[in-house]
């Protein structure tokens, strides 16, 4: 029984919106508009989809009214904008985000009831926008939703790709995957085909003398693709600010359809030109943290640059301001190095298409950026080699040896007994090919760069750039740790959760300012509150236990404790540990007495993700976890003791049901490789505990929070070299507990042992570079801590509450407004009316 008020009965964003308006969605006026207009149906034979196609046309109107007003407010004040450039939005759903920012949630809520909806179940009807991995794209979606909520003015740049991350379904245990195929029904994007640019590929470079008698370079000849502008809507939070995201879309230009070829029957050739250009927009690269150089993927990365680059030079020239003020009325951040030829492409524009000289042009480009760098792991840095950059950019290769030079002849002349320096901070590298490191170029035309948490910038600094401190000081680099949009994360995905603490506080004013948090801990030995807090948790609990049951068949006892990671498949982040773990405790369970399985906490280990689909490895994880989930969930002597599950497909969606229902989720990376995580903070967000290792904002949270609230375990970064070493020289034996583990593995348990063996081998035998074994001792006494913690469930409570409370730091709020202060200098733009 809920006491909490409904989001109706407390001063919020529907608050705010008057009485005739809410009565005409209550009416279902503008709903019924588009049922019978737009999508021509009536409402006699209108299914849930068209339900959400209406809704979501009806929404739509709204933000698009003041998208408008908003970019005519921005471009009226003229002042100082931000641009977020970004391979990737994980935008997830909009329809359910898009009533709570605007505020007619509950008024939605009751005309689809009157007509016999459930709003559930029109929101289930929207396909994930998923353009992206994970955390990356992901930080980039809140970023849009704290911009606009905050007010600045800012705009989103990326692709529209036609498929996005792939969708993962299991088969016999195997990842399989299948095409994302986004975009039919997608209400939430306007093309706009008077918005073209040519993007050009190929060619050469010619030199000339211009007017003034000075020799210039010109890109010429080569092949021309067009980049169309499809525009979506990003409203803020109770706040009139509707900002932009603009996504590129490619296509042929009109001359690239061979209309001669075509005449003369040779269609296939024709077409074939055609579909070329439109495969530059086709696909995201369903990569995390790895890169691998491909020509398409740098054909994408500057046609997106390059498409960005000339809106944004456009949109400033409507201006008529001097050039030298560029930096003054534009700020452009990097989101990893995907888009440092943005920097390339801006210095071309000044020097090539406006004349600037080349200093003049450069001190503009460098204040124009900044770079944000996610990981220190190798081999997600991206190199291209210069003869593939050569081929498609011959201009852009040319204005990188020269910015090179400059750079280096600086270098040189302030170290000028330091001859290794040049070669280990050359944007060249002298291999074979020649390649283009792309974090250094991104680094030396920018003004600032920031890694992504403490423990990782310090990282950067003493390691990767560790050669850049040296040369520009320290006050080029810096910190931002990430945050997470508690409207997603905490008000959309936990509702009751969210009402409860408005209750609480007078309110909803801690979805804009999240810090408020903290007076939630005066409720902490309130018993009303906590046993409300309780009962909202296991509803979330019986809400997944349901999604697992439709999705999986198993039945999961939600009085189990929810064990839960969730997040990419890699090597680094570990899930080979977890199910390493589970596979002890499995072993254990077999062992016991009857008397002795009385006392065992029962488990259900929950496990999502996808993995590269072509990184083996992770895919041989995932078909371990699958396997063991076929023994363990069978097994009559185990029961309700232990269940092993593997959510398929997990994305946006299905995190904002999983996120809620978690009593501990695991953030347990090797020490030193997780940039942030932001999972982490999602689940702690909403009630859960975590388990980790000192990596990433684990470290942060836990000065937030509080050691005493987090299960923390395993070797810390400052020894991972050294461990490594050891295993190099062979100073090393399996953990015994792991090996017994292997043991079962290897005796056929859970399938054919040949299938596993190059997972236990690069533990045993080649190195172990993630440092499984290290680990596995600590890793095991800690969930025994974490099962005794969790039988005393009133202080387990106390610690989820106190938890919540100290969250505040993590607002994805507090994240952008570091950003404009300290990188964009930018300020927000009062909205009044
Ligand atoms: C991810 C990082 O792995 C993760 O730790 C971080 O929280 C997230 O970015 C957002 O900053 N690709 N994805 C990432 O880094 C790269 C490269």
């Amino acid at each position: 029984t809920f006491t909490g008020l409904g989001p109706a009965e407390i001063k919020n964003v529907e608050a705010s919106i008057p009485e005739p308006l809410r009565e005409a969605w209550r009416e279902h006026k503008y709903f019924v508009r588009h049922v019978e207009t737009t999508l021509a149906r009536s409402l006699y034979n209108c299914d849930e989809l068209a339900a959400y196609s209406g809704t979501a046309l009806a929404f739509r109107d709204r933000l698009i009214i003041e998208w408008n007003k908003t970019q005519q407010r921005q471009t009226f004040t003229d002042q100082k904008r931000v641009y977020y450039l970004s391979l990737e939005f994980l935008m997830g759903r909009t329809l359910d985000n898009a009533m709570l920012n605007v505020g007619l949630k509950d008024v939605a809520r009751d005309g689809l009831s009157d007509l016999g909806f459930r709003i559930e179940d029109v929101i289930n009807q929207e396909h994930d926008a998923a353009l992206g991995n994970g955390g990356l794209g992901r930080l980039a979606a809140c970023f849009l939703d704290s911009m606009a909520t905050l007010n600045y003015p800012a705009w989103g740049y990326g692709l529209r790709y036609r498929y996005g991350i792939f969708k993962q379904e299991i088969v016999n245990g195997y990842q399989v995957e299948i095409p994302d195929y986004w975009l039919d029904n997608n209400p939430w994007e306007f093309p706009r085909h008077e918005i073209t640019v040519d993007i050009q590929f190929y060619g050469n470079v010619k030199k000339y003398q211009d007017e003034n008698g000075r020799i210039s370079n010109s890109w010429e000849d080569g092949e021309i693709v067009q980049a169309i502008a499809y525009d979506v809507p990003i409203p803020g939070y109770g706040t009139k600010t509707t900002n932009n995201l603009r996504l590129w879309s490619s296509k042929a230009s009109s001359g690239e359809f061979d209309f001669q070829k075509f005449n003369a029957g040779d269609y296939e050739s024709a077409v074939a030109d055609q579909q070329r250009a439109e495969t530059i927009s086709a696909v995201l690269y369903p990569n995390d943290n790895l890169e691998r150089g491909k020509e398409l993927r740098l054909k994408q990365q500057y046609f997106w640059c390059a498409a960005s680059l000339f809106d944004i030079v456009r949109r400033f020239k409507k201006t008529k301001r001097a050039w030298a003020e560029f930096p003054d009325q534009v700020a452009i951040q990097l989101n990893d190095t995907h888009p440092t030829l943005a920097i390339v492409e801006l210095q071309r524009i000044l020097i090539d298409k406006e004349g600037l000289e080349w200093d003049e042009a450069w001190n503009i480009v460098t204040k124009t950026f900044g770079y944000t760098n996610h990981t220190v792991l190798p081999e997600a840095l991206e190199k291209w080699s210069v003869p593939l950059m050569q081929n498609l950019l011959p201009r852009h290769l040319q204005i990188i040896y020269e910015v090179n030079l400059f750079f280096l002849q600086s270098v040189e002349k302030r170290f000028p007994n330091d001859r290794d320096i040049l070669s280990r901070v050359s944007i060249i590298e002298e291999s074979h090919p020649k390649m283009v490191r792309m974090a250094y170029l991104a680094i030396i035309g920018s003004h600032k760069v920031n890694g992504v948490a403490e423990l990782h910038s310090d990282l950067l600094k003493s390691t990767l750039f560790k050669d850049f401190v040296k040369i520009y000081g320290p006050d080029r680099f810096t910190n931002v740790t990430n945050g997470i949009t508690p409207r997603r994360w905490l008000h959309q995905a936990n509702p009751r959760l969210s009402a409860l603490i408005a209750e609480k506080l007078g309110g909803y004013d801690f979805l804009k300012d999240l810090t408020l948090l903290d007076k939630v801990e005066a409720f902490v030995d309130d018993k009303a509150f906590r046993e409300e807090w309780a009962v909202i948790k296991r509803e979330n609990k019986l809400r997944l236990a349901r999604h697992i049951k439709a999705t999986t068949g198993f039945d999961v006892n939600p009085n189990a404790l929810f064990d839960v990671q969730v997040k990419r498949i890699h090597e680094y982040k570990r899930q080979q540990l977890n199910i390493f773990g589970v596979i002890h405790r499995y072993l254990s369970i077999k062992a016991m007495s009857a008397e002795e399985k009385k006392k065992v906490v029962p488990r259900v280990s929950i496990f999502g993700g996808k993995a590269a689909p072509g990184y083996w490895m992770a895919k041989t994880i995932i078909h371990l976890i699958n396997n063991v989930a076929d023994v363990v969930n069978k097994d009559p002597e185990v029961g309700d003791l232990l269940k092993v599950i593997f959510i398929a497909d997990y994305n946006v969606s299905k995190a904002e049901i999983i996120c809620p229902a978690s009593d501990i989720s695991e953030h347990i990376s090797t020490a030193g490789t997780e940039g942030s995580g932001t999972s982490n903070m999602k689940f702690v967000l909403n009630g859960g505990l975590i388990i980790g290792t000192c990596d990433g904002a684990n470290i942060e949270i836990t000065r937030e929070i509080g050691e005493q609230n987090i299960f923390l375990f395993g070797n810390l970064a400052e020894d991972v070299e050294d461990l490594r070493h050891r295993h190099f020289y062979g100073d090393f034996k399996l953990d015994p507990q792991l090996e017994r583990v292997f043991d079962a593995i290897k005796d056929n348990v859970f399938g054919d042992k040949a299938d596993f063996s190059a997972l236990t081998s690069s533990i045993e035998e080649h190195g172990d570079y993630y440092l499984v074994s290290d680990d596995f001792n600590s890793y095991i006494t800690t969930h025994e801590m974490v099962d005794e913690a969790f039988q005393n469930q009133e202080e387990w409570l106390a610690k989820s509450i106190t938890s919540v409370a100290r969250m505040g730091f993590f607002s994805m709020d507090r994240v952008t407004n570091e950003y404009a202060d300290s990188i964009w200098n930018v300020e927000p733009l009062d909205v009044t009316d």
